[in-house]
């Protein structure tokens, strides 16, 4: 967009960049969508903010009733380099013309192999690589933990507190919290265990060894070396509530687990591409996991995920052992390497920093004012608040919500999360102008003004 401040130029067909509102919201509009939806879709899938979307780019998203809302969400974190950005357009537009499939396992094309060339040369580490597709994140946890328990003749899977690594059977059983993930939807799949994270707002603030060491002291008596094929971890917790770990504590556990035979997975899916101000949240702490599953800003939008890692371990699945229908289709593949090229072309992980910095200074400013603000934490385009009733460490879930709801009023699309549903989250896409970042935190302060 030209008006982008920022100077780079991913954006959507033309928006304008600028918020506007013309109706409440939802408008009418949305809310025939609304009751349409009520009638048609199952409500088990639920919408956060029920506007009827028609367009997005930059850091807008345009409804129906003509309203311009300001995007703090990226679709959770999956338009990184914005919606309807130029050269994946461009892409995706020359692909789909020539072919839309033939499945990777029955006759290969060139986009697969180069998105796993780009993947294996971009993730940490120096060691050789291999990588394999799929179609969503869940997908390729399953998968990693299927090539770590091929590699090891292990079975035992360790996640943490506070872990969201899907809704597949598998994925249910790794993540955390019962509601609305698991609820209901037992039984799940054995052999995955539970171990504590290191989360300094509320573990009494313990050092990343001294966390890492109750981690691994559970891991060592209640599961044991010899059984355990991997370890998987978000580098940074997404749904969890954007815990990021004190400093050494992944370092700690990828130490334990090379000295034990233990695969040591990073969830990247939430983390990846340029997000947290790094092209992985890895690469902050120098952390090599010996797999990486990525999956949402890969591919801006269009269904991508991978597993990537170190060649023995990868290699291990036999033949015909790993695999899909649509796992890295061409459409997808087209997307992603257009999204790499966008990441590099736009220096994007710089962007990310740039509104990381922003983004926590002002909220800093807001918490100076507002001893509901408990803690602001994240990296990058990448950051959350937790609220809290003043003075303690008690989580507020209904003060989290108003805010959210006030927020959504003013036109911007704001997430929650947390396993106490009391974390406010911010992702905006890297194609976010400085005005539009700008304005929606004069209009956050607001909202923290008014409720
Ligand atoms: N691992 C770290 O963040 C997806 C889920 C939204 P899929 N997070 C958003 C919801 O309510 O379903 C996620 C993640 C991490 C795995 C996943 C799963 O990725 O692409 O949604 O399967």
């Amino acid at each position: 967009m030209t008006d982008n401040t920022s100077g780079h130029t991913s954006g959507g067909p033309g928006i304008t960049q600028e918020r506007r509102l013309v109706t409440a919201i939802p408008g009418p509009r949305s809310q025939e969508l609304a009751a349409r939806k009520a009638k048609a879709v199952a409500s088990g899938v639920a919408v956060g903010l029920p506007v009827q979307v028609v367009a997005a780019g930059g850091g807008i998203l345009v409804d129906a009733d003509g309203n311009q809302l300001i995007d703090l969400g990226s679709g959770i974190a999956v338009t990184t380099v914005g919606n309807s950005a130029p050269r994946v357009v461009e892409a995706v537009t020359r692909q789909v013309a020539e072919f839309t499939h033939t499945c990777f396992m029955v006759t290969p094309y060139e986009g697969y192999v180069a998105v796993a060339e780009k993947l294996n040369e971009l993730t940490p580490g120096t060691h050789e690589k291999r990588s394999a597709l799929f179609n969503a994140g869940a997908e390729a946890v399953e998968n990693a933990v299927k090539i770590a328990r091929s590699a090891t003749g292990k079975q035992a899977v360790v996640v943490f507190d506070h872990a969201y690594h899907g809704r597949t059977n598998l994925t249910m059983a790794m993540t955390a919290k019962n509601m609305p993930y698991k609820n209901g939807f037992g039984p799940f799949a054995s052999e995955v265990y539970r171990a504590p994270l290191s989360y300094p707002f509320r573990d009494g603030g313990l050092d990343g060894a001294e966390a890492a060491r109750k981690a691994i002291d559970v891991i060592e008596k209640q599961v044991g070396a010899n059984n355990l094929a991997a370890i998987v971890i978000e580098p940074i917790q997404g749904e969890g509530g954007f815990i990021v770990p004190a400093e050494g504590f992944l370092p700690t556990l990828v130490a334990w687990c090379r000295e034990n035979g233990v695969v040591f997975v990073a969830d990247e899916v939430q983390t990846g591409f340029a997000r947290t101000g790094e092209l992985f949240a890895c690469d902050h702490e120098g952390v090599v996991p010996d797999l990486i599953v990525t999956a949402k800003g890969i591919a801006g939008g269009l269904p991508l995920a991978a597993v990537t890692g170190r060649a023995e371990i990868m290699d291990a699945a036999h033949a015909g052992g790993l695999g899909g229908t649509y796992g890295g289709n061409p459409l997808a593949c087209a997307a992603a390497l257009a999204v790499f090229e966008t990441i590099e072309a736009e220096g994007l992980v710089d962007r990310a920093r740039t509104i990381g910095k922003t983004m926590t200074e002002r909220l800093a400013a807001l918490q100076d004012d507002d001893p509901r603000i408990g803690e602001i934490r994240g990296r990058g385009a990448m950051i959350a608040v937790e609220l809290v009733k003043p003075g303690t460490t008690e989580p507020d879930a209904d003060l989290t919500k108003k805010v959210a709801a006030a927020a959504n009023a003013k036109g911007l699309v704001v997430l929650t999360c947390g396993t106490y549903g009391n974390v406010l989250r911010f992702l905006p896409p890297l194609s976010m102008p400085d005005h539009l970042l700008d304005e929606a935190l004069d209009l956050l302060a607001e909202v923290f003004q008014e409720n």
